[in-house]
Formats: C-alpha cells, structure tokens, sequence
C-alpha cells in the first residue's frame, strides 16, 4: 500500500533532497538574499578610547612586530559579523578592516607589500617613520597617510614616545572578492631610495602637479600634515556649513581628484562648539575616529556619546546626525567605501524627513 503524502511533506522531502545536493530553492530565499533596501550585518558600535589604548598598551608588554607579530594591531570586531571566521571577525563594515597599531620607541615593523590599501590617521607620537616604497614618511598627530595597494612597507619607530595611529585598510571586501596577494620584502627592512619628504616636495601647492605625473594609479602624495588640514578646515569655516558634514574636506590623489586611497575613502570634519548636523543616510558604511572634542552621534535613533579617540561605526544606510556638545571645537576624522560604491554605481544619499531623528536609546558597553 503507497501512503500519500501532503503537500507539505513532499515540498520537504524535496527540500531536503535538494540541499543533500548543494541546490537551493529561490522563492524561500528571494526576500533575505535580494532585500528591499540595505540591510548590513555590521551594526552601529562604540569603543571607548580609554578601554582600547589599555588594551593597546598591555599588548605592547605581551608581543613584538618583529617577523612573528608583523604588525602589532589591535583591530575592531563589528559585532554583528564576528562569527564570519575569518574575515568577519576582522571586519568593521562588509569592506573594512580598522584597528589600531601600536609602534614603542626602538621597533621596527617588518617590510611586506599587499594589494590591500590602507590609510592611517596619527592619533599619539612623533618620531616614528613609515617607508613606503624607498620613501621615508615621517608621521605626527593628526596627519593622514596613505599606503597604497602594492607598496612595500615598513615601519620605524626613532622617537622615545609610544607611537598610535588607526589603520584602515579594505580587508574583508578583498576576501570577499578572493582576490588578495600578500608577500614579505627579503631583507627586515627595506632601502630608502628617495630624499626625505619626496612626495610632499613634490606636492607642496594645491592645484599644481609635477609635469611628469600624468598617468599615476597610485597618489603621489603620501602624507597629509594636520597643519594644512586644519588650515583647510578654519577657511572652509569663514562659509556656510553643509547641513549634513558641517565642514568636511577629503583626503584626495591631488594628481587625479579622486580618494587619495583609491578603494577607501577619508575625510576630516570640523563642527564647531554647539553645531548640531541635520540626519542623512548613505549606501556607503563609515568609520569615525574622534580627533578632538566631545560630543554625540545618533545612529538609527540611537545616541553614541563620544570623547577624543573613541571609535565607532556608521553601517550602510544608517541614519546619522553629529552634535558636539563640548566646550571646544570637534574634529571627527573618518573613512568609509564610498569610491567603492561610487565606482559601482551605487551610492545613495536620503536626507531625513524630519531634519532630525527621535532619540529612542542610549549606546551602553
Ligand atoms: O601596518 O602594514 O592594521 O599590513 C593590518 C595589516 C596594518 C600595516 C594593519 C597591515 C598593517
């Protein structure tokens, strides 16, 4: 005798034996894997400053960027993509990778190249230097680097102050794409090739190039001084406010116009004492370090108190406003993937209905 089986029982049992075979069925999967709108896995986050450079600092009496440690990194684990082993748990946002580095007088860091691009901003010390292909590039407070996709690198610390700076580098978007390379310079350290601050020799006017750089993948420039940003910023000042970045400047390749790091994009934003931005949202997600300043953000409703040094994350199309709330100046430095998506197509921007959001909840460790 056959037994009959419901409807239900028959889809199952075909399910079943589909996915025996590694086959998947559209019409269950259609609304989670084709979303109305962004819906990303990274949540909105806050480190605090204080926690971070313990931690920083404890690893510093524990390991050494000699060969075995490389680089010695703490990075930012976003919450919401931990348990994507491995590269979700180095991700900050589906493209970015962030994390801060730690370099004590008398280190040095290993040479090694990779087509991973990578910014950083110097948020403590002086006197250490970075070598970017042959270039010795000398890093301070407050100033913006680039070390582009290729390069061989390496990092020498001659100060007698410890040395910290935030990288940012577009780690989990190329293990996404499976498209990473990675390989170490045969001696620890490599040559310097070119005369000290080369590319800011090179580079010393906005809006003038050295007649030979036309055809330049890479920028040019490989360090961008605090002093000329804030200058930037202070005229930039003397005008309207934008509603939505107060006043922002971009790090940018002066030779082409576009984002200095080619797959990562970087700003630095000035509100002044009491400004408080109008809400807005974007594809592109962001990393936001604070330079200076006090402050909050509201992220999706949610208020993020800030302080000097802390870090949080903006994901994709996540409404957020900035108020600073101190009795200085705020400076917010920040990275995110919109040359990525601008080069996609696929950028958005929404400003928020009602200018600003309602505030349903405080951001608690
Ligand atoms: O300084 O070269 O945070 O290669 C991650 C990977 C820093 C670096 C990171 C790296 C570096």
């Amino acid at each position: 005798m056959t037994v009959q089986m419901t409807y239900e029982e028959q889809l199952n049992e075909f399910y079943g034996r589909l996915k025996s075979r590694n086959l998947g069925p559209l019409w269950n999967s259609i609304g989670s894997i084709m979303t109305t709108e962004p819906k990303p896995r990274v949540i909105p986050y806050l480190w605090k400053w204080d926690e971070v450079k313990k931690f920083v600092m404890e690893s510093g009496e524990l390991v050494t960027p000699d060969r075995g440690g490389e680089r010695r990194v703490l990075f930012f684990s976003n919450p919401g993509s931990a348990d994507l082993e491995p590269w979700g748990w180095g991700s900050l946002t589906h493209t970015l990778y962030a994390g801060i580095q730690l370099l004590l007088p008398g280190e040095k860091a290993p040479s090694h190249r990779h087509n991973q691009s990578a910014i950083r901003f110097i948020v403590q010390g002086s006197g250490a230097y970075t070598i970017v292909e042959g270039e010795r590039v000398y890093m301070e407070e407050g100033d913006f680097l680039i070390t582009p996709a290729g390069l061989w690198h390496d990092h020498v610390h001659d100060g007698d102050q410890p040395m910290l700076w935030l990288d940012c580098l577009d780690i989990p978007m190329l293990y996404q794409l499976g498209a990473m390379f990675f390989e170490h310079y045969p001696e620890f350290n490599q040559p310097v090739t070119r005369p000290d601050n080369f590319s800011t020799l090179r580079y010393s006017a906005s809006g003038l190039r050295p007649v030979q750089d036309h055809d330049n993948h890479y920028a040019p420039q490989a360090v961008f001084k605090w002093k000329q940003t804030k200058q930037a910023l202070d005229n930039l000042a003397k005008l309207e406010a934008d509603p939505f970045d107060a006043y922002a400047v971009e790090y940018i390749n002066p030779a082409t116009g576009k984002a200095a790091a080619n797959t990562i994009g970087a700003m630095m934003q000035y509100l002044p004492k009491g400004h408080h931005t109008s809400a807005h949202r974007h594809v592109h997600s962001a990393i936001y370090h604070v330079f200076d300043g006090e402050g909050y953000t509201v992220i999706n409703g949610v208020k993020f108190a800030w302080q000097k040094g802390d870090t949080f994350v903006i994901p994709n199309w996540a409404w957020h406003e900035h108020v600073n709330t101190g009795n200085q100046d705020a400076y917010l430095f920040s990275t995110n993937d919109l040359p990525v998506m601008e080069a996609l197509h696929l950028d958005r921007t929404e400003a928020h209905p009602d200018t600003h959001q309602a505030v349903t909840e405080e951001f608690k460790l």
